[in-house]
This record gives C-alpha cells, structure tokens and sequence, in this order.
C-alpha cells in the first residue's frame, strides 16, 4: 500500500504546475529536512517551489540548503494558480485548514506524516506511523519512484532522520533508519554538519538554565514519571531564546534509564509546553487527553491561559486562575495511570 500511494504522490506532484509545501507549525529538522528534501526535485522537476513555515526559521538552521525557499507570508495562499498542497511532519488538521481555505479554489491536500495522531486530513495520505521521521518517508518516496537524491536533498533527508531520532539513538531508530542513513551519506549527505546544528548548539546560558532544570527533577512515586520544569523568569533572567533551552527532554532521555520523562516550560508567548519521551509507555495517549498529540514514545501538549508555579516546594500550574499540582491535573486527564 506504501509503495502505490508514493507513486500516486508523484503522479499528482508531476501533474501539478503550481504546488506548495507546508511544513508543520514546530519548526524543527525533520519538518523542514522533510518539506524542503521534496522541494528539491520539484524545483528540479522545474517548479517555482515555495515552503511555506508559521514563523521566522530560527537561525541554527540557516545553513542548510535551500532554505532560500522557506516563506513565512500566508499571501502565497491567495493565488489562484496554487493547484495542490503536499503537507509535512504535521498532524493537525487545523492548521491545514486554515491555509489550504486562503486558496481561492479546491486544491488537493496530500499529507505526508508519521505521527500516530494524524487522522488523515488529506485527499492523499500517506501516514506511516512507525516511520521514524516524515524525513524517512521522502526518502522511501525517492527509493519508490527511482528519483537520486542530489547532495542538498540527501543532506536535508538525513537531517530529518538525525533529527528525530537523536542521532539513531531514540527508540524510534530502526533497520530502515540505519539503511536510509547509509545510503544518504553515500550520496553526499555531510552528517557532521547535521550533528553540529542539530546538537553542539547550546550557549553556555542555556546550559545553565538546564542546570536549573536538573535541579528541579522530581520522581513522582504513583507513577514512576520523572518531571522537571523551566519557568518564564529562568529564561527572561538569562536572555536566552526559546529555541536555544529546547531539546531537554531529548538530552534527558538519552543520558538516563528513566522510562518516562516529562519537561513542563512556560512559553514566552503565555501558557505552559510539556514535552514528553517514554521508553516503555505511551505519551501520546497522555498527549492526546490533554489536547496535544505525537508520537507513542515521544509527545507533548500545550496549556493556555496558564503559567508554572512552585508553592509548598511542590510545582503545579495555575491555569485561568486555578493551581493545581501537576499530579492533581494527571488524576483528571490520564486517571488510569494511578490505578
Ligand atoms: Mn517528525
């Protein structure tokens, strides 16, 4: 079934003379490996291809190729010359729809995912959940249609693959990871470079708001869960970008034997991320009670209206007014896991 819909996903691509790509909402190497690795043969196929990303691409990962296509202006939407849309690494049908309605007519939406939380928005979709990346699946989607990689795509597939599964560390690595890896590097792919921006990118300020993290780890007895968390004022007393204190929970999971690991971070934009792996469990079916989504064994969810907070040497979180400590917002939302 994988192999006739990458060949039903060419077909449309080389039918269509004005596609765009999107990437997902959380810009990060494999939703931008993943979206800009296929925009490379478009444009070799001869397009004028855009990807279109929310926001402004932070800066580790200017280096990369073709980046030059990255567009975060919604107008591109509005032209009615815009005859399909090929979406990346993303699971939520919202987002999608907000863009794909600017469109002044009907296009078809293909979605290529490996989130188990994707319910398959697409006219088109080719949703493989034990992929490790969206970044694997271009990169099936290469094997499949006998299309050679150039050295800018095998780099930006590699980025994604590397991305996502920490470098072949996380278990979300498998046979067909490892082959694709080889295969890429072969093909040029520079995997140093990739290692450099994805992980020997931290300041020295971020690491020592890690440090605060560390200090902050908290095993929670009921569930076995080890939690941390990273406040507004850690980061507005230090300076650094959100990006920048990002990946703690990747770090965590691959130096420790811990099965369940949670980081809690207020957002500076307001509201509270959680961002969760597990070795043994399921995140994604805590994610998706609280309004999130992702992947079995790493997910995460957003908390609006709310903020991070530490009373009684307990941390909890006060949303729309409201504290409660992290364990009684777990009884209400997951209450299987105390059982
Ligand atoms: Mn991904």
């Amino acid at each position: 079934m994988q192999s006739y819909i990458h060949r039903q996903i060419h077909e449309e691509l080389l039918k269509a003379k004005h596609p765009v790509l999107i990437s997902d909402e959380r810009i990060d190497g494999d939703s931008l490996g993943s979206s800009l690795a296929m925009a490379d043969y478009l444009k070799r196929l001869g397009h004028d291809i855009q990807v279109y990303v929310p926001k402004p691409v932070p800066e580790q990962y200017h280096k990369l190729p073709l980046m030059d296509l990255c567009t975060d202006d919604q107008a591109i939407f509005q032209n009615a010359d815009i005859d399909l849309v090929a979406v990346f690494d993303c699971s939520d049908p919202d987002y999608v729809s907000r863009l794909v309605e600017q469109i002044p007519r009907s296009v078809k939406v293909i979605n290529i995912d490996h989130h188990a939380t994707n319910p398959g928005y697409g006219d088109i979709n080719q949703v493989v959940a034990t992929a490790p990346a969206a970044s694997q699946i271009v990169f099936d989607f290469y094997q499949e249609n006998k299309i050679i990689p150039s050295r800018d795509a095998a780099t930006l597939m590699l980025m994604g693959i590397c991305s996502d599964t920490g470098v072949f560390t996380n278990g979300a690595t498998n046979a067909g990871s490892l082959d694709a890896g080889s295969e890429l590097i072969l093909r040029g792919a520079q995997v140093q470079d990739i290692i450099r921006l994805l992980f020997r990118n931290r300041s020295v300020e971020a690491l020592r708001i890690w440090g605060a993290a560390l200090g902050r780890l908290v095993e929670h007895q009921p569930t076995g869960f080890v939690w941390t968390f990273l406040t507004k004022q850690d980061m507005e007393s230090s300076g650094v970008s959100e990006e920048e204190i990002g990946g703690l929970s990747n770090f965590l999971s691959l130096v420790t034997d811990v099965d369940t690991l949670i980081v809690f971070r207020d957002s500076i934009e307001g509201g509270v991320k959680v961002s969760m792996r597990t070795r043994s469990g399921n995140v994604a079916e805590i994610a998706t009670a609280f309004g999130g989504g992702g992947h079995i064994k790493a997910a995460g969810f957003s908390l609006d209206n709310s903020y991070l907070t530490l009373k009684d040497e307990t941390w909890g979180i006060v949303q729309d007014g409201q504290y409660a400590t992290i364990e009684e917002l777990f009884k209400v939302k997951v209450p299987h896991l105390f059982k």
